[in-house]
C-alpha cells in the first residue's frame, strides 16, 4: 500500500513509518519538524540522541534497501501544498499523528493554549478537506486520545469504543440513539481531541471519508525491533515535566536516581500500551479499512490500565529508587477507576505486550546508556492547570 505518515518524525510516527515500510509498505513521511523546534524552545532535548531526519532515513536506505520518502510541510497551515502531495502520492492511507501532543506543553501559558488548538485543529480539518478534493479513497487512520472519554466516575462501567447507546428525552418525546460517548477533557491538548472527533463525524458522513479513530493510551517503552537495528534509526525518549509521559519518566529517574514523580496520591489510573503494540495497532488499523460512507470507526488502542503509584511502587521495588508525593500541578481527579473494551483490536488479532519487569528493566538500561544527556532540572512538571490565587 501507499501510506502517508503525517507527524512521522516524531515518537510515535517514527516507530510506525518503519514497521510500515518494514512490511513492505511505501511510505511517504510528511512532517515540519516543530517537535524538534519545541525541545529548542524547552531547552531540553530527547534522552536518546536522535538524528535529523536526513540521517534517519539515510540509515534506514543502507539497513533494509526501502527507500522512505520525507517531505517538509507543515499539515495545519500550506494547505495547498498538502492537496497537491495527495494528488500526487494518490495514498491508499494516511496515517496522522500531526498534532501538538503534551498535556503540561498545552496549559504553559495562553500562546501554548492558542498554538495548540490552532494546530491541531488546523491540521485536522486541513487533512479531511484535502482528501475530499485529492483522494475521496483513501483510508485516515488518526491517533486520538483515551482522555476524550476523560477520567471521572464510572462507577466501575466499561468504557466502550467509542459509542454509546443513549434515551433523549424532550417535549414529551424520547429516541432511543447512538452518540459519541460524551467527551470530557482533562487538559486543552485533549480537548483539540473531543473537536477532531467533531469534524471525522461530519465529514464521514456527509463526503464518505474512511476514517478510523484510535483512541491510544499513555504510551511507554521507545525502541521497536525496526528502531533497534541500527544506532542512527533510534526513537525519542522523552523524560522531561512537558512532554515526558509518567511510566517512561518513572523508568528514565528510576535510571539517573531522581525520586519518582507522583502527582498528588497517584490514585489516578490510566490506560497503557507498549511503542511495539502501537505500531502493530496502526498497521491492523491500516489493512482493514471501513467502507465508504460508513460511521467512523473508533477502537481504544490500549492494552492495560494502571494505577500512577502503583505504577511507582513497581519501579522502585525493581530499582530500589524511592516514591516521593508531590503537589499534582494538574486539576483531575485524585482517584479514579478505569475499566476499557479494547475488543476491536483484539479481534483484528493485537496479541498485547504485557507490562513486565523484563520490558520495563530494558526501557531503564536504555536510559542508563544515555543518562549524562539527562538535565535533572528539567523533570519536574512546572506547567500549572490554573493560575496560583494572588496572596489576599
Ligand atoms: P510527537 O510530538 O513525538 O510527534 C508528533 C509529530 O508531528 C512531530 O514530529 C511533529 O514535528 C509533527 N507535527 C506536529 N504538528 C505538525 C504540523 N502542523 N505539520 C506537520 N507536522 C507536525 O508525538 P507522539 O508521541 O508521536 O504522538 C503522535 C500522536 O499520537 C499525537 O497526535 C498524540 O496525540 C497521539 N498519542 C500519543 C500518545 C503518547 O503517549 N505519546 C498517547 C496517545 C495518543
Ligand atoms: N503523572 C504523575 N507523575 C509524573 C507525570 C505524570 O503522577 O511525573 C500523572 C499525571 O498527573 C496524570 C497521569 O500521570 O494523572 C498521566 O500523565 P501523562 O503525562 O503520562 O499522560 P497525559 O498527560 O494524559 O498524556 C499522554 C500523552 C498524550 C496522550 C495521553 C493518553 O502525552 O498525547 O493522548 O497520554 S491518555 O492519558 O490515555 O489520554
Amino acid at each position: 500500500m501507499k501510506v502517508i505518515v503525517l507527524g512521522g518524525d516524531g515518537f510515535c510516527g517514527w516507530a510506525t513509518s518503519l514497521h510500515l515500510a518494514a512490511q513492505g509498505h511505501e511510505v511517504t513521511i510528511v512532517d515540519n519538524l516543530v517537535r524538534r523546534r519545541t525541545d529548542e524552545e524547552l531547552g531540553v532535548t530527547s534522552l536518546t540522541p536522535i538524528r535529523s531526519i536526513e540521517e534517519r532515513l539515510q540509515a534506514w536506505r543502507e539497513t533494509r534497501n526501502t527507500p522512505i520518502d520525507f517531505v517538509l510541510l507543515d499539515v495545519a497551515k500550506d494547505y495547498d501544498r498538502l492537496e497537491a502531495l495527495f494528488r500526487e502520492v494518490s495514498p491508499d492511507a494516511i496515517i496522522h499523528f500531526a498534532e501538538q501532543r503534551a498535556a503540561p506543553y498545552s496549559m504553559k501559558s495562553p500562546w501554548h493554549k492558542r498554538y495548540t488548538v490552532d494546530n491541531n485543529v488546523n491540521a485536522t480539518s486541513a487533512v479531511l478537506c484535502a482528501m475530499v478534493e485529492a483522494c475521496p479513497n483513501a483510508h485516515l487512520v488518526h491517533l486520538g486520545t483515551m482522555g476524550v472519554y476523560g477520567y471521572g466516575k464510572t462507577k466501575g462501567m466499561t468504557i466502550p469504543e467509542g459509542y454509546i447507546d443513549a434515551t433523549l428525552r424532550s417535549g414529551g418525546a424520547e429516541a432511543n440513539v447512538e452518540i459519541l460517548y460524551p467527551v470530557d477533557p482533562g487538559s486543552i491538548y485533549h480537548m483539540t481531541k473531543t473537536l477532531d472527533q467533531l469534524l471525522f463525524l461530519y465529514y464521514a458522513k456527509n463526503d464518505g471519508l474512511k476514517i478510523t479513530d484510535l483512541h491510544q493510551g499513555i504510551v511507554w517503552g521507545t525502541s521497536t525491533p525496526e528502531t533497534d537495528l541500527d544506532e542512527r534509526l533510534v526513537n525519542r525518549f522523552d523524560y522531561d515535566g512537558d512532554y515526558g509521559t509518567v511510566l517512561n519518566r518513572f523508568l528514565a529517574q528510576a535510571a539517573i536516581g531522581h525520586p519518582l514523580t507522583v502527582h498528588g496520591s497517584g490514585g489516578q489510573t490510566r490506560a497503557f500500551i507498549h511503542i511495539r503494540d502501537t505500531v502493530r495497532c496502526i498497521a491492523l488499523a491500516v489493512e482493514t479499512p471501513p467502507q465508504r460512507f460508513e460511521r467512523v470507526r473508533i477502537m481504544n488502542q490500549m492494552t492495560e490500565t494502571h494505577r500512577v503509584r502503583d505504577l511507582a511502587e513497581m519501579v522502585s521495588g525493581m530499582t530500589g529508587v524511592p516514591v516521593e508525593l508531590r503537589d499534582n500541578p494538574r486539576k483531575e481527579m485524585a482517584e479514579n477507576d478505569l475499566v476499557v473494551a479494547n475488543d476491536l483490536l483484539l479481534h483484528l488479532g493485537l496479541e498485547p505486550t504485557r507490562l513486565s519487569g523484563g520490558l520495563m528493566e530494558e526501557v531503564v538500561e536504555v536510559a542508563a546508556r544515555y543518562r549524562d544527556r539527562c538535565d535533572t532540572s528539567r523533570i519536574v512538571c512546572s506547567s500549572l492547570w490554573v493560575k496560583p490565587l494572588a496572596a489576599e
